[in-house]
Order: structure tokens, then sequence, then C-alpha cells
């Protein structure tokens, strides 16, 4: 029989809700299986886990993970198995050579929010230090950084929540913009819940009626891309219904004027024209929200992936500042991160305008600091470089980018326009792509590497309250397999710099606390040790005796002048609006039972069965006009592309819209049809609304033929 044994303290390898978990082992004849356990005592989700994290042990004896380095000999080839010294000096001369031959910022780096604030810190010190690129990005473009410029712009600094998750039970009223957690953070509805339970409202905003909505006590279902509007139209009625702090706004803010000046010329009946949610229904949110003694307003990608993504979170920052919702326990704006590192990724210097520390790259006193952490000299550091997408776009171009290392992350699925995408990744020169599986865009690269997972390496992550975690290994790696540590530290090694590249974590911990230290994501005083003695720290922890920060601005913000900015900020409209060839919104997003691009996910046999494939969720109207049932196949066609999935049938979304989940590639990729463009401070792509035409398989074959007939008479 099997037996269980105590198992390790850990957390689980996928979303920024970082779920404690204690991993153990059965023991079935004489094999170790491990599997997830209970660990009740950690704070944020006391035990729940999603179906995901029940399931993360999975992949780690999975026969798909990749177990040894894989090398493509010409282009066009096929991938064959490497030692590691093949594939490691491929990599690093092939980096060297493009540096000499195209100038070092032709190579670049691609990182990823669920690495390890470790990997996270010395990817981005690879880049500056041994490669010398401008040109290192990450995912987390992708993902929270609308809020982020949004949070730096009001608040001074830039964590995702300013308060612990479970502050929100004990709030008068949230607004929930965008975000649907009883998908994409399950165990934290239970916050949610409290909140109800303790007599507080919730007010979901959301195009369609998800099982978060179903819990709100008021659903607002905007048009894809007019949040701002929204906001606009709910700021209008507060100024207007004399719901002004007065007291507050005077002592703790500054730009009001300007903010309702835009906001006076923004009538409620211009907000239900572009929004369509009716004034009453604003009204409601209204007197709840501003009724309520305290309150929040958080985020998530629903309102932030958005040409005016920046923007629209600062619209709804405007709302919880003149209604006095913020600096005071139990009040704030909060951004709800998505990956397991989303907020520690965005700290420590994988962005291409950041260095250590949430410090900027163009500040000179930040760039002598880390420089003498480093041992370099300032003046070799390069500057900022291009944001996630141009950098991307420009792969294999003239100017562009030529070899790229890419380490957690998978493009060829998750970026907007990807066909496109995936044409320039097989443009370079160079691909090389660290990976636990053969990924899609792995399965472009010219050198795979295969990484190990969570439960084989030591570090930490920081989640979406900017509580700095633990993920302990638990197991060795398989024969084979090399953390991202290593693989960083030979091809440093390779590329002339024996120090400074440690693969033991805790070493690279202690210097990233080095690097931090006095900039405004301060780890300094946070050790392993601490980590798991408090459950976690918060930062800013500036030292040894410090307790950490679980709440940010109660006396002051991060401002200059320690008052938080209103934003003066106008409607616009989406980047690409419906109209007679392409008459319907796209919106996208996920699904309980799978990651992102689905990688990992898709890999896991219970996961994959529970939720086998794509498909196209659509209003019974819109079905009925088309002629399509349930399951039937339908063509979604955009300006950038196309992809086939079976049809959803459900009355919780807009008649003029439709949903696609984004976690496959092929055919049914949601991302063949999305469309980069990008706000212009946050280089956040418009993931979240663009304008497509759908039609049934059939019908949409038939009116290719007509037009091929129309195209044949006019050439006759
Ligand atoms: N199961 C699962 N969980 C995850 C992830 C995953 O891939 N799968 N990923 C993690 C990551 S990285 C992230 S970023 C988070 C994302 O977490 P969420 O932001 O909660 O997830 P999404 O499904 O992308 O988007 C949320 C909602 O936005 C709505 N929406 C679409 N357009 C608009 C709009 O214009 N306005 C408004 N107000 N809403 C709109 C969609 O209908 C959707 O219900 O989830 C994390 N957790
Ligand atoms: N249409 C549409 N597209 C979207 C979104 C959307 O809402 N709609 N959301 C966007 C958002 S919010 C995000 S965050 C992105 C995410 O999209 P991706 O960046 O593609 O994220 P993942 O699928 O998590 O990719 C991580 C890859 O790294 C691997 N990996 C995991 N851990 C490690 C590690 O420690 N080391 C190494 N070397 N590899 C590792 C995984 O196997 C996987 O292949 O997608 C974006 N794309
Ligand atoms: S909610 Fe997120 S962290 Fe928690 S178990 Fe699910 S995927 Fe893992
Ligand atoms: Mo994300």
């Amino acid at each position: 029989m099997t037996t269980t044994s105590g198992g390790t303290d850990t957390h689980c390898p996928y979303c920024s809700l970082q779920c404690g978990m204690r991993l153990g082992a059965h023991t079935a004849g004489t094999a170790d299986i491990p599997v997830v356990l209970e660990r009740p005592e950690f704070p944020v989700n006391r035990g729940a886990l999603c179906g995901k994290g029940r399931t993360a042990a999975s992949l780690l004896t999975s026969a798909s993970r990749l177990t040894a380095p894989l090398v493509r000999d010409r282009r066009g080839g096929p991938l064959r198995e490497a030692t590691w010294d093949e594939a490691l000096d491929r990599v690093a001369g092939g980096l060297a050579d493009v540096a000499e031959r195209f100038g070092r910022d032709a190579v670049g780096v691609f990182g990823g929010g669920g690495l390890t604030n470790e990997k996270a810190y010395l990817l981005g010190k690879f880049a500056r230090v041994v490669l010398g690129t401008a040109n290192i990005d990450y995912n987390g473009r992708f993902c929270m950084s609308s809020a982020a410029s949004a949070n730096r712009a009001a608040f001074g600094i830039d964590r995702g929540l300013p308060f612990p998750l479970a502050d929100v039970a004990r709030a008068g009223c949230v607004i929930l913009a965008g975000a649907n957690p009883a998908e994409t953070m399950p165990p934290a509805l239970r916050y949610f819940r409290e909140l109800r339970e303790n007599g507080g409202r919730l007010i979901v905003v959301d195009p369609r009626r998800t099982r978060t909505a179903e819990q709100a006590d008021l659903h607002l279902r905007p048009v894809p891309g007019t949040d701002l509007a929204l906001a606009l139209g709910l700021l209008h009625l507060v100024i207007a219904e004399k719901h002004v702090d007065e007291a507050f706004v005077t002592a703790r803010t500054s730009g009001f004027e300007e903010a309702r000046a835009v906001a006076m010329a923004h009538w409620p009946e211009r907000a239900e024209r572009l929004t369509g949610v009716p004034v009453p229904l604003m009204r409601q949110a209204v007197e709840m929200f501003a009724g309520a003694p305290t309150g929040m307003v958080l985020t998530a990608r629903g309102s932030e992936q958005h040409s005016k993504g920046t923007d629209t979170v600062g619209a709804w920052i405007n709302l919880c500042l003149a209604t006095g919702k913020a600096g005071r326990p139990g009040s704030g704006y909060g951004c709800l991160t998505g990956q397991g590192n989303g907020q520690g990724g965005r700290e420590h210097g994988q962005k291409a305008d950041q260095l250590p520390g949430y410090r900027s790259i163009a500040d000179p006193a930040a760039r002598a600091h880390v420089a003498r952490v480093w041992g370099v000299d300032p003046a070799t550091l390069p500057g900022p470089g291009r944001s996630a997408y141009e950098l991307l776009d420009t792969l294999g171009q003239d100017g562009g980018v030529r070899a790229l290392l890419l380490m957690g992350s998978n493009p060829v699925v998750s970026a907007p326009r990807a066909a496109h995408i995936a044409r320039r990744l097989r443009s370079l020169d160079l691909l090389v792509v660290s990976d636990l599986v053969l990924s899609e865009t792995a399965a472009l690269a010219d050198v795979v590497l295969p990484s190990a997972q969570w439960a084989e390496e030591t570090g930490t992550m920081t989640n979406l309250e900017g509580r700095v975690i633990l993920r302990q290994a638990a197991l060795a790696p398989p024969e084979g397999v090399r953390t991202d540590l290593q693989v960083l530290r030979e091809l440093a090694a390779r590329l002339g710099r024996d120090k400074g590249f440690p693969a033991d974590p805790e070493e690279v911990f202690g210097e990233l606390r080095r690097a931090s230290a006095g900039g405004q994501a301060d780890y300094a005083g946070i050790s392993y040790r601490r980590i798991r003695a408090e459950d976690g720290v918060f930062w800013p922890c500036p030292d040894d005796d410090h307790p950490g920060t679980p709440r940010l601005f109660l006396d002051r913000f991060a401002t200059p002048d320690g008052r938080a900015r209103f934003a003066a900020v106008p409607h616009r409209p989406a980047a690409e609006e419906p109209d007679a060839d392409f008459p319907l919104y796209l919106t996208t997003g996920r699904v309980v039972g799978h990651y992102q691009s689905g990688a990992q996910t898709r890999r896991v046999p219970e996961l994959a069965a529970a939720a086998p494939g794509p498909f196209v969720e659509l209003h019974p109207h819109l079905a009925g006009r088309l002629g399509v049932a349930e399951g039937e196949l339908l063509a979604v066609t955009s300006r950038r592309g196309r992809a086939v999935a079976p049809a959803r049938v459900t009355d919780t979304i807009r008649p003029d819209t439709v949903f696609m989940p984004f976690h496959w590639g092929g055919a049914g990729r949601a991302n063949s049809l999305t469309n980069p463009a990008l706000d212009p401070t946050s280089g956040m792509p418009e993931f979240k609304v663009c304008a497509v035409r759908v039609e049934a398989v059939r019908a949409e074959a038939l009116r290719a033929e007509a037009v091929r007939g129309e195209v044949e008479k006019a050439a006759r």
C-alpha cells in the first residue's frame, strides 16, 4: 500500500496568490511519488488550493518534461539531444558572435514573472554586466504593467496591493474591475465572501456575468474597452451628489481640480452611451461605494490590458481619492497581480528601464549604487531598452535583436499578434529557450535548455500582497536537468565572468538584498531565516530589525510631497472598434483549469481532461443569427489573423461580444487575433479588446468561395 511522509513547506508553482502547500511523497512499491499536501497554517490561502495547485506535482515526474539539452544543427532541421557542454558552448559562442557582428544591443533577453526573485535579479545582471545589452524585458509587460505605471504616478510606488489580502474582508465596499478571481484565484474568494458576511458590498465590473460577478451585490457590464468612460461617469456622480471627502482631498492629495474638470465634462448619460451601463446602475454603485465607511477598488487584467490601461487605472484611483478611500485601514486601490512572482519579477531588474530595488536605470544615483554592488563602472551599464512587444516585434530585423535568450515565457502562444511574433522568432540568428517542457516557443529554438522545476530548487517569490515568501526545494532535479541559476553561472563563465554569478540561491538573495537596499522595493532586512519564521515578510524592509510593511500609505503616500496625485484623463476609444467588416468585440482571458500559455497545465492529465481545448463564448442571440449550435466550429477573424474553435453558447456574455481563453496554441490560438496596439506609458498591448468577424466554418467556406467567384469574375 502507499504511505505519505511528512513533506516540505513550499508554495504553488503558478499564480500570484502563491498558496502555501506542503510537498510530500507517496511511497508506492519502491518509487517515491511527489504529492501536494495541505498547509493550513499559511495565512493567505489557509490550506485551500485550486485544481492547478492540487495537481502541481504531476509535472515533476511527467514523461513530457525535458531532461536533456536539445540543439538544432541547421535551420529547418530537427532538434537533437546534446550534452550540456555542447549546448552551453553553442549558446555562449552564438551570443558572442552576434554581439561582435551587430553590436551588444543585438543580443536580447526575455524573462518571466514566474521566475524567482533570485533568477530575475541574476538575469538582469547577466544582461547588463555580461552581455552589456540594453534589450532585456519580460512577459510582465503583458500583465500588470498598466497598473504599475498608474500606481507610480498616483502613489509614487508600485506595490500591487498596499495591504494584506485579508483586509478585503474588512472593507465596507469593494469594486472589482476586470477581475475574475473565481477562475483565476479561487482560494482568494474566501475574503470576498467574508466581506459580504461582514455586511460589506461587492460590485463587479465585467462585460461577462462570470462566476465572480454572480456573487456580487451589483454587476456592471460595460462594453469591452470602456472602463475609463465608466470610471469618469462614476466620478461625475460622486462630485455632483456631494460625496467628495473634502478634508481628505485637501490634506492628502493633489490635482483634484484638473480631474474634476475632466469628470464634470463627462456626463453620466455620455458614460451610458459609451459603456452600455445604465445611469441608474451607476448611481447605485456610487451610493454603495461612496456611502460605505471604507472601500477599495481592485483591478485586474480586464481593466488594465488596454492601449489606455494606465489612464483607466488612474481613473479608478481617482474614485478612491475623491471619496477618501485610500491611505487608511480598510481602504485603498489595489492591483491583483497575476504571475507567481509578478510582483518581485518587476522589482529587480529584468525590466527594460529598471535596476534592482525598483530603481530607474536612467537615474545616475541608482546606477552608481548598483554598479558598486556589481563591482563595475556605472558608465558601462546600458541605458533603457525596448519594451516586450517592441523587442519581439523587431527580432531579426535591421537594428533589432538577432540573438535572444528566453527564460520563463511562451510568446508563440501568449504574445499579441502571435503569428507575426512566431515569424519574428524564426528570423533570429540564434534563439535559446530555457524551459521545463518543449513549449511552442521552445520548439522554434536553436538551443533548448531543460530547466529544473519549482519543487527542485529554492528561491523567493513576492506574492500579490508584496509578501516575500520562500519556495523550498523538496527534491533533487532529475539527471540531465539544471537550474536557471546554474545556466547563468555557466554562460557567464564562458563569456569571461567567473565571479558574480553564484548558483546558490541564498547567496544570490544576499546580493539582491544589498542591491535593493535604499531602493523603493527594499529587501535589505529580509532573509530566508526570517521568511521561514514569519510566514513571509512584506517589503519595504530596510534592516534586520524592521518588521516589514504590510500596509503602505497610512501616514503619507510615497510621492515627493507625500500626497496622492489625481489623474486628469479624458476618455478615448479602443485602438480598434467594430465596423462593417469586423462587427463584434473580441475579449480574451482565462479559465480555472489552465495557466497562461498552457505549456504546463496542458501537460497535466487531470487538467487537460477537464478543459481539453479552446472555445468561443457567444450569446444565444448571436449564435441564432449565425445559425450555430453549441459545439459547432466557429471561425473568428480579425485584421491580424484567424482562429477556429467550437462555440460555447451562453447568455452570460453581451450579444455584441465574444470571448476566447488564450491557453492554447494551434488553430484555436486567441492571440492569432489580438491587437498589439500599445499603451504609450506602460507598453501594455490591447489583449482585452479588438474587432472581429465570426462565422460558422461552413458559412465561412461558402463565403470564401463566393469571394473567389467575385475575384474570378472581375479578372475575366
Ligand atoms: N486559472 C488561471 N488563473 C490565473 C492565470 C491563468 O492563466 N489561469 N493567470 C494568472 C495571471 S498571470 C493573471 S494576470 C491573472 C489574471 O486574472 P484576471 O484578470 O482575473 O483574468 P482574465 O480572465 O484575464 O480577465 C478578467 C476578466 O476581465 C474581463 N474583461 C474583459 N474585457 C474587459 C473590459 O474591457 N473591462 C472589464 N472591466 N473587464 C473586462 C473578462 O471578461 C474576464 O472575466 O490570473 C492569474 N491566475
Ligand atoms: N489574449 C491574451 N493573451 C495574454 C493574456 C490575456 O489575458 N489574453 N494575458 C497576458 C498575461 S497577463 C501574461 S502574464 C502572459 C503570460 O504568458 P507566458 O509568458 O507565455 O506565460 P507562461 O505560459 O506562464 O510561460 C512560462 C513558460 O516558462 C516555463 N517556465 C515556468 N517556470 C519556469 C522556470 O522557473 N524557468 C524556466 N526556464 N522556465 C519556466 C513554462 O513551462 C512556460 O513554457 O500572457 C499574456 N497573454
Ligand atoms: S490559486 Fe494560484 S497559487 Fe493558489 S493553488 Fe491555484 S494556481 Fe496555485
Ligand atoms: Mo499575468
